[in-house]
């Protein structure tokens, strides 16, 4: 049976290097065009299509089989006629066919167009469609590049856990669960544990998904989102944003390689990298946008209507340095100029948030009291703080919104479209 569904090629294999020679490729039926004598089948696979040219009179039962059918053919590799192609296989054999049940829920060539919500209730079909699945192709090149760049940078790859006991960010948006009669919660980040593994292991990273009960239902919040998240030991935040503006630098050179994306996007990403990120701090933002009739108070968070417009006026990436410390989360350090002011930074592209991160606070008496300003019990957090006293050093890291970055990348205009299988507080299946 392996042998049997087993192809020679991928369809970007069939070159007129190979023609004349028998070929077995497997794939979906993406068209059929029957002109009696001849027909036209076009078989996709993931990589792209080749013309299979059918004889009617030594296969009448193509004519049966519904389009986006998976079949296996095998035939010789000749030269086509047409102009859009080099060259074409001529059927010999039909290996092996499973049906597709019509009608379809969408059509995966993108010939009649569906919403998004009905493309993501029949994802493993939207995917036939390239366009759709290009947009993972680049996620997974991205992977291997923010992988790659890191760890050339000494950090070493690591997976804490997403079962926990307490809040790792903030109490707000934490998923509660019965836990063998217990309450457990899923994580929101792995804050603290990245924190914690410094102590050792000095510089860490870890990819993975993480969980926030926020009942946004926006273009950019998922309830479940992955996370880049990094963090250093005797580095500062100043360091963590070089490292990151080189992340993001590696990713697009490297998406631009694999000439994935149109001419527009690939020329805004271009553009994007020829300058060092602007770093602007917060300050700065609040007085542009005052000077730009925004309504905006120093101290106060920015509105995502503030954000819009500073977006406009910095349509590429920009860091925002030196936000109050009011605004940022227990664990960021204060300003030593400033103590009004944190030293922490956030990555933007245009309106869209990519990074949070920043100088860590590594005093526990510090932390304790800021836990309490902001309405956290400080004892729920003992467990973390204990290791702040096993010789804890100065530290510094960030979170990365994987989504949202291949999704700015992309050009795309909704996170969900970059995620295979998107949770908001609308969807959980399939
Ligand atoms: P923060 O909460 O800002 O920081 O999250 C880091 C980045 O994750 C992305 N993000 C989201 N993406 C999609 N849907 C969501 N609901 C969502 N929430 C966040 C954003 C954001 O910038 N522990 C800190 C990071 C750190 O300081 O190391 C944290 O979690 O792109």
């Amino acid at each position: 049976m392996k042998e049997k569904i087993k192809r020679t090629h991928f369809a970007n294999e069939l070159k007129e290097n190979i023609l004349g020679e028998k070929v077995k490729v497997g794939g979906w039926i993406e068209d059929v065009r029957d002109i009696g004598k001849i027909i036209f089948l076009v078989i996709k696979d993931i990589t792209g299509s080749i013309q299979v040219i059918v004889d009617p009179e030594e296969f009448p039962q193509i004519r049966e089989i519904p389009r986006q059918s998976s079949i296996l053919v095998s035939g010789k590799i000749q030269k086509s006629k047409a102009k859009e192609m080099t060259v074409e296989l001529k059927l010999e054999e039909v290996v092996a066919i499973y049906l597709s049940k019509h009608p379809l829920p969408i059509d995966p060539t993108g010939r009649l167009e569906s919403s998004l919500d009905k493309r993501l209730d029949a994802r493993a079909l939207d995917l036939r469609n390239e366009n759709v699945s290009k947009l993972f192709v680049i996620r997974s090149i991205a992977l291997q590049i923010v992988r790659k760049t890191l760890l050339e940078m000494s950090f070493l790859e690591v997976n804490t856990p997403k079962i926990i006991g307490s809040a790792s960010e903030g109490g707000a948006n934490l998923f509660e669960f019965d836990y063998f009669k217990n309450k457990a919660y899923l994580a929101q980040s792995p804050q603290l544990y990245k924190e914690q593994l410094v102590l050792a292991l000095d510089r860490v990273f870890e990819i993975a998904p993480y969980f926030r009960a926020e009942k946004s239902n926006t273009v950019r919040h998922l309830t479940e989102f992955y996370s880049v998240d990094i963090e250093a030991a005797f580095l500062d935040h100043y360091d963590i944003m070089e490292i990151m503006e080189r992340v993001i630098k590696n990713v697009i050179i490297g998406i631009n390689d694999s000439a994935l994306l149109d001419f527009t996007t690939n020329d805004f990403l271009n553009k994007a990298i020829e300058p060092k990120f602007p770093r602007l701090t917060y300050q700065t933002c609040i007085e542009e946008l005052k000077e730009n009739g925004e309504c905006v108070t120093y101290g106060d968070d920015l509105s995502d209507s503030s954000l819009r417009k500073l977006g406009r006026l910095h349509p590429g990436f920009y860091f925002i340095t030196e936000w109050p410390l009011k605004l940022k989360p227990f664990y960021i350090l204060e300003n030593k100029r400033d103590p009004f002011l944190s030293d922490s930074f956030d990555l933007q592209i245009g309106y869209l948030e990519l990074i949070s991160g920043g100088s860590r606070q590594h005093d526990p008496t510090k932390i304790r009291n800021r836990l309490a300003e902001q309405g956290l019990n400080p004892d729920k957090f003992s467990e973390h703080l204990k290791v702040f006293d096993w010789g804890m050093p100065p530290h510094a890291g960030c979170g990365l919104g994987l989504d949202r970055l291949i999704m700015s990348l992309t050009g795309s205009m909704n996170v969900r479209e970059v995620v295979l299988y998107p949770r908001d507080p609308y969807r959980i299946s399939p």
